[in-house]
């Protein structure tokens, strides 16, 4: 890569972290947002998708808050009701378009998962290019449980990261990459913390081995909790600092910035925790810390929408409120 294609990268990374913005996850897979839809009572059919989405992208005054959307396959290949291409939106908007690029996971090894997708990607990740994707994200899963995660499913998910993650700076799109330790379980925030220090460690030496340009990447991690099982939850004093000092630990001060998953937490615990953290750290960190939240995004508005034309307007106010939120929280000024 030369020079002008760095520099490049580090422009559009820079500008997805930009000052009291961040990142709207809306990439749900197929599988996740018939479940999604589910849960309300919203019928899953193609035109329900592409109207939820619409919903969401013309949501008036989302620029303000949001730097980038991520979408998936299905939704970057599709228009508003009035034939505007959902990224000819975004760009309106002042939001990059953004794609998720892995397929998804199969069974490692008894309770642990290895993220697929590699195969074909250098001539999606074009395809994507063409259809305006500026940014791409991939999600690898590591459960922790009785004896996992594994040192050998952690290895073999960082080093898919890796690839993925070159191939996406070699066609000029900023690789989001996210390590997702779930919270799943009774573990304590001790656990968490030791788990993600060794996956986020292990996928910094694989991107330092391929040749990945810090610079010009998005690390979206998990935030260091207590299991969600936990009999002792931490406070978000607690899961501030023992995040801080997980990426204090694991990641080098070159990454262009940090946009975290809501992870299940709820919609007020997730903004309050990047609030935390941005209260206590910001400009004592070498990053910039934001949201990247798919469900802390979109919960609320997807209940009140409920799949009526009727609700869009109020639907787009919950969008507006969580985004304003948590565009706040990263600048820890709630
Ligand atoms: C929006 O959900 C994304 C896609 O999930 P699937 O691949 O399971 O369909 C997901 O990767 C999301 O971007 C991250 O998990 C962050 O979302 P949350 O809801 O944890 O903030």
């Amino acid at each position: 890569m030369n020079t002008m294609d760095q520099q490049k990268l580090t422009r559009i990374a820079r500008a997805l972290v930009a000052p009291g913005k961040g990142i709207l996850a809306m990439d749900e897979s197929s599988g996740t947002i018939r479940k999604r839809f589910e849960e309300v009572g919203v019928k899953d059919t193609e035109e329900t998708r592409r109207a939820y989405r619409e919903m969401l992208l013309t949501t008036p005054g989302l620029g303000r808050y949001i730097s980038g959307a991520i979408l998936f396959d299905e939704t970057i290949r599709q228009k508003t009701a009035a034939g505007i291409p959902f990224p000819a939106v975004l760009k309106k908007q002042g939001i990059i378009p953004g794609i998720k690029v892995d397929k998804g996971t199969r069974e490692f090894a008894p309770g642990e998962l290895l993220t697929e997708g590699l195969d074909d990607l250098r001539e999606r990740l074009a395809e994507y290019r063409m259809l305006g994707a500026q940014f791409a994200k991939w999600r690898v899963v590591i459960a922790i449980g009785n004896g996992i995660p594994s040192e050998a499913c952690i290895d073999a998910n960082a080093r898919a990261l890796a690839q993925y993650a070159l191939l996406c700076q070699q066609q000029g799109i900023v690789p989001v990459v996210e390590p997702e330790v779930l919270m799943d379980g009774t573990h304590t925030i001790q656990r968490s913390f030791e788990v993600t220090v060794a996956v986020q460690k292990a996928v910094f030496a694989e991107l330092k081995k391929s040749g990945v340009a810090c610079e010009g990447i998005i690390l979206k991690p998990n935030m260091v909790l207590s299991g969600y099982g936990c009999a002792e939850q931490a406070d978000s004093e607690t899961v501030a600092e023992m995040t801080v000092r997980c990426l204090r630990e694991a990641v080098p001060r070159e990454v262009a910035g940090i946009a975290f998953l809501s992870g299940g937490q709820s919609d007020e615990d997730a903004t309050a925790r990047l609030n935390a953290i941005n209260r206590k750290y910001k400009g004592s960190v070498p990053w910039r810390l934001t949201f990247s939240y798919g469900r802390g995004m979109q919960r609320e508005a997807l209940k009140v929408w409920d799949g009526k034309a009727a609700n869009v307007a109020v639907a787009q106010r919950a969008v507006l409120k969580r985004a304003r939120e948590n565009g706040g929280a990263s600048e820890g000024i709630l």
